[in-house]
């Protein structure tokens, strides 16, 4: 407590931060890719650009602005590097992209979600799509999440800007430093960035007679990343980026290995040509390459069964070409993309007794997979009130393993087993959208399908220490198809507003990891291994309600609900389910300052044994937020501090990996200066 104080008064004396305004470019984003999909949700990510910040922890991970939506639950196998799980269902239902990019993590236990290799200052919002209108660049179940980078775009006058910025947590002394800075022309503009986050173990809340610290939770993380576009005449441009990452001495407190190094640079180069025709508003061309590295380390744990060395490579190239334009009253997009990705994975075991000879295996045994698509968005706006939106898609997905000594160990379980294997993939879906009085409503059916990752198809003894299985994966698996619906009301008048959403997927030959006997497992302590299967079926209904109120003058109070259930044939009950959840927040709101406070809960889960889960209690936290900005011309200071968990409540979630408890009190501060 005095130690955050401490750090506190340091923050406030010696650092600066800053910003510029992104209005603008945000704007713009919205303006090119939002017009036609209305029903996105959008996420807006407050990297130190904006002038005053609504977020209580301007400075907190991706992953806590990411966690707001009731669309998205985060697994948490430690502090860093959650994993988002859209509409219920894990990543491998997801497409997840940095603008428009494909990015494939190379850990083969979900240690490195893409969105672990971000920053918030690398990025201005993070658009999510549900269902098959998440399918522009890729075959999904789930949806999509974009993660839109940040970028100040031209501007008539000559602008130069910047932020510094320091933050603090006391639970796990978090550090965190940075800077922005940019500039912009009619013909030119630059954004580079730079954050540095630095925690210890965190504490998870008070428990009579108990230590309460989570041992290997600490990380560090270095991330930096620039964009620069150039006008070359008026209807044409060219945009560079290029995001730099590096994690090191990562700690998973919910899995038996820790990372030495996850390291990613993410690259691409854009063609933007506006107004090439007529009808047609923009034309934008990407071509991208992005390289992660993954290592794995059991060397700071003490005791292990067996000493594993467990790296990883996940190299993707690929493009999209799109066309966006309106004629009559069709808006219209049409996304061609591809990529060739390249998973490699390995594992050698050095056993205790020095004579023994070490076990080396391809866990994903040097896999490519190439994917084309064709993508096409059509919204019909018969009136002003009434629209719907046809959307649908085509892609060719190929898979070939390219290492013999892979291929012989998979043929162990599938002697036929050919390096080659072809798949395609389609999507439709429609949207209605009808506008009456104060009322917005929404309803939508889709169908997609989706092939196996690398790991559901190709992966080699892959621990999950959940339910203690080795998984092995079956690249015979028909793709997986999925049908759903979704309903959504918006209210909406000037003090209040309120928004209900359901959604149904009705997925066929659901994948999933089934027990096989009489087959050893490969890591000593697992109870056996599962090999992937198909369910005839699995059913997911998810369901969210919204609230905001201005009751009275300066007062805003906000709500948010949310449940989700799912159930697979063969008494499956599917695993990493969110129960029932809510947030209420009361806001004090007065010229740059304000004050929330916020309550949050949930309760207990519907636990699925089969896949090791078990029932975590209900809950509820309390949270304060104090937030205040000051200008000094064309410069702002903006302070933050805030606490969370306020009780120090003990407690543990149904996305808590292995049962980790939840971060303890935790106090906060952030101080921000732009310019
Ligand atoms: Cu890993």
């Amino acid at each position: 407590m005095k130690q955050s104080f401490i750090m506190l008064l340091f923050l406030c004396c010696g650092f600066y931060v800053s910003a510029q305004q992104e209005e603008d470019s945000l704007k713009k984003t919205a303006s090119d890719t939002l017009k036609i999909h209305e029903l996105d949700e959008v996420i807006i990510i407050a990297n130190p650009t904006v002038k005053y910040m609504k977020e209580n922890k301007a400075l907190g991970s991706v992953d806590g602005y990411l966690e707001q939506s009731n669309a998205l639950n985060m697994v948490k196998r430690g502090a860093y590097a959650w994993e988002p799980i859209l509409n219920g269902m894990s990543t491998e239902r997801s497409v997840l992209t940095i603008d428009g990019m494909r990015i494939f993590h190379a850990c083969t236990d979900k240690m490195d979600p893409i969105t672990s290799y971000v920053e918030n200052t690398n990025l201005s919002s993070a658009k999510i799509e549900e269902g098959q209108s998440g399918s522009e660049y890729g075959a999904t179940i789930a949806g999509s999440i974009d993660l839109i980078r940040r970028k100040t775009g031209f501007k008539e006058n000559k602008t130069l800007g910047g932020s510094v910025f320091a933050g603090f947590e006391s639970n796990n002394k978090q550090q965190i430093y940075g800077t922005t800075l940019n500039y912009s022309s009619k013909r030119f503009y630059t954004d580079i960035d730079f954050t540095y986050r630095d925690a210890e173990n965190y504490k998870a809340g008070h428990q009579s007679g108990k230590s309460n610290e989570v041992n290997f939770s600490q990380f560090t993380k270095y991330n930096t990343s620039a964009t620069m576009g150039v006008k070359l005449t008026e209807r044409h441009e060219l945009e560079g980026s290029i995001i730099y990452d590096k994690a090191t001495d990562v700690g998973y407190p919910g899995l038996p290995m820790d990372v030495s190094l996850a390291e990613a640079i993410i690259g691409s180069v854009a063609y933007r040509y506006r107004n090439p025709s007529e009808h047609i508003r923009l034309w934008e061309t990407k071509i991208y390459y992005n390289n992660i590295t993954h290592k794995m380390d059991d060397s700071p744990r003490p005791v292990v069964p067996i000493r594993m060395d467990m790296p990883g490579w996940s190299k993707t190239g690929g493009f999209y070409s799109k066309i966006l334009g309106e004629k009559g009253i069709h808006s219209f997009k049409t996304t061609l993309s591809g990529y060739l990705n390249n998973s490699l994975a390995e594992m050698t075991m050095y056993p205790n007794d020095p004579n023994e000879k070490e076990m080396f295996m391809l866990t994903w045994p040097d896999v490519n997979t190439l994917y084309g698509g064709l993508n096409i968005e059509d919204n019909i706006s018969f009136t002003p009130h009434l629209s719907l939106l046809i959307e649908g898609g085509i892609g060719v997905h190929q898979n070939e393993i390219r290492s013999q000594l892979g291929l012989n160990s998979l043929q162990l379980f599938y002697p036929d087993l050919k390096p080659q294997k072809t798949r395609i993939l389609k999507n439709i879906s429609s949207h209605i959208s009808y506008h009456h009085n104060k009322f917005l409503y929404s309803f939508g059916i889709g169908y997609g399908d989706r092939a196996p990752t690398v790991s559901e198809g190709y992966g080699f003894y892959l621990l999950n220490v959940n339910d203690n299985y080795d998984y092995v994966g079956n690249p015979y698996m028909k793709n997986e198809q999925a049908l759903n619906t979704d309903l959504s009301v918006t209210y909406e008048r000037e003090k209040f507003t309120a928004k209900a959403k359901v959604n149904y997927f009705y997925m066929l030959d659901y994948m999933v990891g089934k027990i096989r006997e009489g087959v050893p497992s490969m890591n000593i302590t697992a109870n056996g291994i599962k090999v992937y299967e198909q369910l005839n079926n699995a059913h997911l209904f998810n369901s969210s309600l919204s609230l905001n109120y201005n009751f009275i003058e300066h007062w805003n109070l906000g709500g948010d609900a949310s449940y989700r259930y799912g159930q697979g044939a063969k008494n499956t009950v599917l695993p990493l389910i969110q129960p029932f959840s809510y947030k209420i927040r009361v806001r004090y709101e007065q010229n740059s300052f304000y004050a929330e406070t916020s309550v949050e809960g949930s309760t207990k889960n519907r636990n699925s044994i089969e896949f090791g889960e078990t029932q975590k209690s209900a809950y509820a936290i309390a949270n304060l937020a104090l937030s205040k900005s000051f200008s000094f011309g064309k410069q702002d200071l903006i302070l933050k501090a805030g606490v969370e968990n306020l009780f120090n409540r003990y407690y543990s979630t149904f996305d808590d990996w292995f049962g980790i408890p939840r971060m303890g009190r935790n106090i906060y501060a952030n101080v921000i200066y732009r310019f």
